[in-house]
């Protein structure tokens, strides 16, 4: 099944009743795609979360680990997203094997074009507009980037960085088949119909 829909981050700062119920609102929302990203956790917190979600997300949503190889394997998780600085792709790709699924971080179309040349399952384009939610997301890119890369690459693309409701269309229409929104759903007193309005975007 090709990805598309409402891809969801966990985001401990910014979640309001907590991450795992957050991932569970956005699975009864129809999302199929879920990243567990935590940066300032020691390994055995990370991985007993990573476990929870995972079993939460088992049969439901595609579970991706974002940077951590190591947390995603000992969790059996489907996957793992790794940006430019992190552990390359083609070496995560023989520490994963042929199965899983990995996605890569992109901020321009000569990165996209060489990640997806590599065998990266998915691009996450980053960041369309300016976003606080991550301190070195770097400059925002506009839709266009998106085009361009659409143009050329024909695996999933996952837009991302200061995505709302505003302008998530034009974000849809410059191709993405994914759209994370981290701060715009987690910060909603309703996570449920927040990934709903997203879903149906998309005709979810
Ligand atoms: N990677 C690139 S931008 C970003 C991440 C994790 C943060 C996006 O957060 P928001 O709140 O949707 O702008
Ligand atoms: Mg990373």
């Amino acid at each position: 099944v090709k990805l598309h829909g409402f891809y969801f981050i966990t985001d401990h700062s910014l979640t309001r009743n907590g991450i795992m119920d957050d991932s569970e609102k956005a699975l009864e929302a129809g999302c199929r795609i879920i990243q567990y990203r935590r940066k300032e956790a020691g390994t055995k917190e990370l991985l007993e979360e990573s476990l929870r979600l995972k079993s939460l997300c088992s049969g439901r949503a595609l579970f991706i680990v974002n940077d951590r190889l190591d947390i995603a394997l000992a969790s059996d998780a489907d996957g793992v997203h790794i940006g430019q600085d992190d552990m390359p792709y083609t070496e995560a790709r023989k520490i994963l094997g042929p199965e899983k699924t990995i996605g890569v971080t992109v901020h321009n179309t000569t990165e996209a074009v060489k990640a997806a040349a590599a065998g990266a399952d998915y691009l996450g384009v980053s960041p369309i507009y300016a976003t606080s939610t991550k301190e070195d997301a770097g400059a925002p890119s506009g839709p266009g980037l998106l085009r361009d890369i659409r143009s050329r690459i024909e695996i999933p693309l996952a837009a991302i960085g200061g995505i709302n409701l505003s302008n998530a269309r034009e974000v849809l229409s410059a191709g993405a088949d994914l759209v994370c929104a981290i701060s715009d759903v987690i910060c909603s007193d309703d996570v449920f119909s927040a990934v709903r309005e997203y879903q149906e975007l998309f005709g979810l």
